[in-house]
């Protein structure tokens, strides 16, 4: 297939997308949900600080979540263990979530008026950037075991997001993970980046993530 066709097919694929994840957004301000999307590679804790925030926050606002992973539905019974609804998409060999998988994902949920939904992506900081969800905000995760080069590295998705949250800093002592430098590199290709340093097992930082959340 030439340059050419295969860049048409792209742009395709992504006006589809854009078209429904505006569908969503509709859908969700009418609602009034707040809807993030939780983006990271692998392992950086999405599915933990999820869980830590739902024990915080589910009995103060309704919440929801939906999952995204190649397989298993192992992250969705996590989140349920926290009494909160979930929906499990498995994306097989995809990489990323679409609008399309979260909007048939979202008719599976009870309704979620006021609340919050957040939907946890499939660990990559490469595709999750240039799909739409219809979310609010996209939220990166990067924890301290990743390098601060990550933002430069992957560029797109920091520069995609509202909010970098650096989680595992009760590792810090242990790693070498230049905190300021992170933080650097972030602006660098994100000016307008927000950031907030958590512990999602320990619990340190979660405060300023729920005022984050309070007033998002
Ligand atoms: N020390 C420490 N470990 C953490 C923290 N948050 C998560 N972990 C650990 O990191 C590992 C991965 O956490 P998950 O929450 O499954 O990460 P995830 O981003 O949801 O992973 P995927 O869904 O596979 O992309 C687990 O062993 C967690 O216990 C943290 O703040 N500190
Ligand atoms: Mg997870």
């Amino acid at each position: 297939m030439g340059q050419r066709q295969l860049i048409a097919i792209e742009m395709d694929v992504l006006a589809k997308n854009n078209k429904l994840a505006a569908h969503n957004r509709e859908h969700f301000d009418e609602a009034a949900q707040l809807v993030l999307n939780l983006v990271s590679s692998p392992g950086s804790g999405k599915t933990t600080l999820l869980c830590e925030t739902l024990r915080q926050l589910a009995d103060k606002r309704p919440c929801a979540v939906i999952e995204g992973d190649q397989q298993t539905s192992a992250d969705a019974d996590r989140i349920r263990a926290t009494g909160v609804p979930a929906v499990q998409i498995n994306t097989g060999k995809g990489c990323h979530l679409d609008a399309k998988m979260v909007h048939d994902a979202c008719h599976q949920l009870p309704a979620n008026e006021g609340g919050i939904l957040f939907i946890e992506n499939v660990g990559n900081l490469v595709c999750p950037a240039s799909f739409d969800l219809g979310e609010k905000y996209k939220v990166a995760i990067l924890s301290v075991t990743e390098g601060e080069e990550k933002p430069l590295k992957y560029p797109d998705m920091f520069a995609a997001a509202q909010l970098m949250v650096i989680n595992k800093i009760d590792l810090l002592p242990y790693v070498s993970f230049d905190v300021a430098r992170c933080i650097e590199n972030a602006k660098r290709v994100n000016p307008y980046i927000q950031v907030i340093q958590v512990s999602a097992t320990t619990g340190e930082g979660m405060d300023a993530w729920l005022n984050w959340l309070a007033t998002a």
